[in-house]
C-alpha cells in the first residue's frame, strides 16, 4: 500500500455562502434594516476583535453570478468555535434575509511533500500559515476539488515518491505567482464532499484565471484533478455594507 503523505493541520474553516432575499429585504421597515446591519456590524467587530488577538480570522467577500452574493470564510482553532461562530450568525437579524447558497466545512493543511525536518509547534513560518490572518485582497477565488480515482489515473495507488515529484513541480508553478495570488489549502476528507477546499485572493481577479489554466497543464491538476464549482468574489469591507445593502 502507497504511504500516506503526513499533514500539518491548522486551524478549522467554513466557508459560508449565503444569497441575499432582497424581496424581503426591500419589503423590511427602515427599522428593521437598521437592526439588521447593526447586529451584522455587531458580530464583524466581534471577529475583528478574534483576529486582532490571533485566535482567528475572517473574510467577507461578495460573490458574482447568481450561485450565492455572500462568502464568508471563517478560521477557528476548533471545530466548536467554528460551530458557535456560524450559529450565532444565523440567529441574527440580518441572518434572517439571507438563504444558504453553500458551506464547506474544512481544515488548513499544509502536506509534508514538500516541507521537511521542521517542528510544525514552533516553526514560526509553519506556525503563521497554519493559522492565518486571511489577507483582505481585493478578490477571492473558491472552489473545492478532488485527486482523480480511476483506473489507470488513481492518485492514491502512486507511490509516494511520484507523488512527491508531481507536487514540486506543482509547487513550482504556485510559485511564479507569489505576490500575486495567496493560496490557501484546507484539507476536508472525512469533513466534506470533496477532498480539498482551495481558496485563492490576489490584487487582480485575471491572476486566478491565469494560474488556475497553467496549472491544468501540470500533471497534477491535467491528471489527477476533479473540480467543483467555482466561487469569485470581490472584497466587501465593513464600512462598505451600508452601501452594499441601500435599497
Ligand atoms: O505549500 C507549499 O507552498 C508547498 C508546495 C505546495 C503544496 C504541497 C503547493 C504550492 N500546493 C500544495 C498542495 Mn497547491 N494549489 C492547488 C490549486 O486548480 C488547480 O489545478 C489546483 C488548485 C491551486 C490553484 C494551488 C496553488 N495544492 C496542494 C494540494 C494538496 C495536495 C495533496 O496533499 O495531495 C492541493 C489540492 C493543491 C491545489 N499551490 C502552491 C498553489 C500555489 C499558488 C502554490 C505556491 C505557493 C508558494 O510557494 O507561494
Amino acid at each position: 500500500m502507497p504511504e500516506a503523505v503526513t499533514t500539518l493541520d491548522g486551524w478549522y474553516c467554513l466557508h459560508d455562502l449565503r444569497k441575499i432575499d432582497w424581496t424581503a429585504w426591500k419589503k423590511a421597515s427602515s427599522d428593521e434594516r437598521e437592526t439588521a446591519l447593526a447586529e451584522l456590524n455587531q458580530l464583524l467587530d466581534k471577529w475583528n476583535l478574534t483576529e486582532q488577538n490571533k485566535e482567528g480570522s475572517h473574510a467577507l467577500y461578495t460573490i458574482v453570478g447568481q450561485k450565492a452574493d455572500l462568502i464568508m470564510m471563517i478560521l477557528r482553532p476548533t471545530m466548536d468555535e467554528l460551530n458557535e461562530v456560524e450559529t450565532e450568525l444565523n440567529k441574527t437579524k440580518f441572518a434572517e434575509f439571507t438563504v444558504p447558497a453553500y458551506s464547506y466545512v474544512s481544515v488548513v493543511e499544509l502536506s509534508s511533500y514538500l516541507a521537511k525536518g521542521k517542528d510544525p509547534d514552533t516553526d514560526p513560518e509553519l506556525q503563521a500559515r497554519l493559522k492565518p490572518t486571511l489577507p483582505k485582497w481585493d478578490y477571492i477565488c473558491f472552489y473545492p476539488m478532488d485527486k482523480r480515482r480511476q483506473g489507470n489515473d488513481n492518485w492514491y495507488t502512486l507511490p509516494m515518491e511520484e507523488r512527491g515529484k508531481l507536487m514540486y513541480s506543482h509547487g513550482m508553478i504556485g510559485r511564479k505567482y507569489a505576490g500575486k495570488v495567496r493560496q490557501i489549502i484546507t484539507g476536508s476528507v472525512g469533513f466534506d464532499d470533496w477532498e480539498w477546499g482551495v481558496t485563492l485572493f490576489a490584487h487582480d481577479v485575471l491572476q486566478f484565471k491565469k494560474l488556475v489554466y497553467e496549472m491544468r497543464f501540470d500533471e497534477v491538476s491535467a491528471r489527477y484533478g476533479e473540480f467543483g464549482s467555482f466561487y469569485v468574489g470581490n472584497l466587501l469591507k465593513q464600512e462598505e455594507l451600508p452601501k452594499f445593502l441601500h435599497v
